[in-house]
């Protein structure tokens, strides 16, 4: 029995799970891994001996780096060099398309030039590299690869301290101190992985029930940290405190705990995992009490590792809204479930996004030019489609504007077609059989015209006064106004080329969906005729 004291009060129940709780349990893990939650030991132990190569890789660089600076080679030797990880993998609910989050920690004389420059080198020599992105000038630079079967993405720290040994922990938040902006973000990750692992009981129990809840989660559609829901370490954090208040509780005791406790929390009382710290830095620590900002945080979740920050500032009114419903839909499933009514699969059943709005917006992003450059020009886009849902949520009879948390991205080649008729077509199911009509570019298709294209939605409920003053008059709901908005703010992107970047938003009817946006075995929604009765 665990009796160490987690968190910022004492647990509700110390009870032990129950003969009929364990069943639950194994049910559970069960439909886990049927639904290919889990990956094999053998993948698992694949991913162990490529990190434990990038350990070696890592202690070469430094080492060749620091002799490039003139060290001798002892000095050189022991300067060290460790990889960290972080995201899925670090938490222990990575599945077999998860890729490995790692964190290069280096000590201060190894400069983030020397990552792009000697380290990238000696990944390119590796036989096992498939593929190699590196992205310098990013808010976190950061090397992308495809190694022996395995995405990768690494990302650099370099430490205000001479040695890193193999033993280096990154707890201490004197570390922080004394280094440059980046480097504290690459930190930031690992910092607060690591953290929320300590502050559970039992990690195993908190790993399979934040399992259930990211499937869950993806399920219905509320899992997106960029479109405003909470992503995958809030939604850890969020399992983690539940852990905290049933410390002997089995995982699925723990998920029916989440669903209870989340539909009556008093929001936006913040959810902790220990209490906020000080530190030694001049940065912003979340603190409603001091900024204003903070204050309209509406379901704050606050990272435990200092400076503690909220990881879900990007919650909107109709986001909250649709994970408070989602949440209560979880609670009134797992009484079900207890009941033996339902089982673990009604809990997991597809969203009904696509179904349940009679108006759309569709915004269609477009790139005549490289892939690369349509992945910045829809990322762009896509990280500030939460502005076009504040500006919806504040217009006269949007009840709300929800936001799909997918895109849809295709390429093109544009032939003797115009892109304006391509990307007027694109997103509706009247435009579904032209587009289905172009050709798609191969390898051998480089130097032909393409068009990369995106579609994202936001689904919208309505509703229309009639106005007084207007005889018999409906009101027309006018978008015009957040649309246009919209539009300047993503054309002014430092990098917009009005040659080469497109967008446009449109409206499209719940009928008027395309194919596409329904997976294998969804029926389209049927217009209901009045002559059904
Ligand atoms: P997967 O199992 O890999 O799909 P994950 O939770 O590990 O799930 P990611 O690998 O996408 O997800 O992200 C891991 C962490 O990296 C989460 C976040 O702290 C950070 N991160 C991801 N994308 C960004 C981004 N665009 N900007 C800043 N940080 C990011
Ligand atoms: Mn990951
Ligand atoms: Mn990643």
């Amino acid at each position: 029995m665990s009796t160490r004291a987690y968190g910022v009060t004492d647990p509700i129940s110390t009870a032990n799970p129950t003969p009929k709780e364990n069943l639950l349990n194994d049910s559970l893990i069960s439909e886990l891994k049927n639904r290919g939650s889990f990956e094999s030991e053998q993948a698992t132990k694949k991913r162990v001996e490529v990190l434990s190569l990038f350990q070696k890789m890592v202690q070469e660089f430094v080492y060749i780096a620091s002799k490039n600076k003139n060290m001798s080679d002892g000095m050189a030797r022991d300067a060290g060099g460790k990889v960290f990880t972080f995201g899925s993998y670090r938490l222990g609910v990575y599945g077999p398309g998860s890729d490995i989050d790692t964190l290069v920690v280096v000590p201060k004389h190894i400069t983030r030039e020397d990552f792009f420059n000697v380290f990238e080198q000696i990944i390119r020599k590796r036989p096992e590299l498939e593929e190699i992105a590196a992205v310098p000038d990013a808010y976190v630079p950061i090397i992308k690869i495809e190694f022996d079967g395995i995405s990768i993405d690494l990302i650099q720290a370099t430490l205000n301290v001479p040695r890193i040994p193999i033993d280096m922990t990154l707890d201490d938040k004197n570390l922080l101190k004394n280094i440059d902006e980046k480097d504290l973000r690459s930190l930031n990750g690992t910092r607060v992985t690591d953290e929320i692992l300590q502050l559970v009981p039992k990690p195993t129990v908190f790993k399979h029930a934040l399992r259930c809840i990211k499937m869950w989660a993806q399920q219905r559609a509320v899992y997106g940290n960029i479109f405003g829901f909470p992503g995958g370490v809030a939604w850890a954090m969020l399992v983690a405190r539940i852990c905290q208040l049933y410390p002997n509780a089995v995982s699925a005791v723990i998920v029916e705990k989440f669903f209870n406790i989340y539909t009556k929390w008093n929001w936006p009382q913040p959810v902790l995992l220990k209490p906020i710290e000080d530190g030694p830095l001049q940065v912003r620590v979340w603190n409603p009490r001091l900024y204003p900002h903070d204050r309209q945080h509406r379901m704050p979740v606050i990272t435990p590792a200092y400076p503690s920050m909220c990881a879900t500032h990007n919650i909107t009114s109709s986001t909250q809204k649709f994970i408070l419903s989602e949440l209560e839909r979880g609670s009134e499933m797992m009484t079900q479930i207890g009941l033996g009514k339902k089982s673990w699969g009604d809990l997991f059943e597809r969203h009904d996004f696509f179904y349940r709005y009679k108006f759309y917006l569709c915004i269609v992003v477009a790139t005549v030019s490289t892939d690369e450059e349509h992945l910045k020009w829809s990322g762009f886009v896509e990280s500030r489609l939460r502005q076009l849902v504040l500006k919806l949520e504040v217009t006269d009879g949007v009840e709300l504007a929800h936001p799909y948390v997918k895109d849809f991205s295709n390429s093109y080649l544009v032939e003797d077609n115009k892109t304006e008729d391509i990307i007027n077509a694109y997103g509706t199911l009247q435009g579904e059989n032209f587009i289905n009509s172009l050709k798609k570019p191969t390898a051998e298709d480089k130097e032909k015209k393409q068009i990369h294209i995106t579609k994202l939605f936001v689904g919208l409920d309505i509703k229309i006064s009639k106005t007084a003053g207007q005889p018999d008059g409906i009101k027309k709901l006018d978008i015009q106004y957040p649309c246009s908005e919209f539009y300047s703010l993503c054309k002014g992107w430092v990098s917009y080329n009005e040659e080469i970047h497109q967008i446009q938003i449109k409206n499209v009817k719940l009928f008027d969906l395309p194919n596409d946006v329904y997976v294998e075995g969804e029926v389209r929604p049927k217009k209901v005729t009045k002559k059904r009765k």
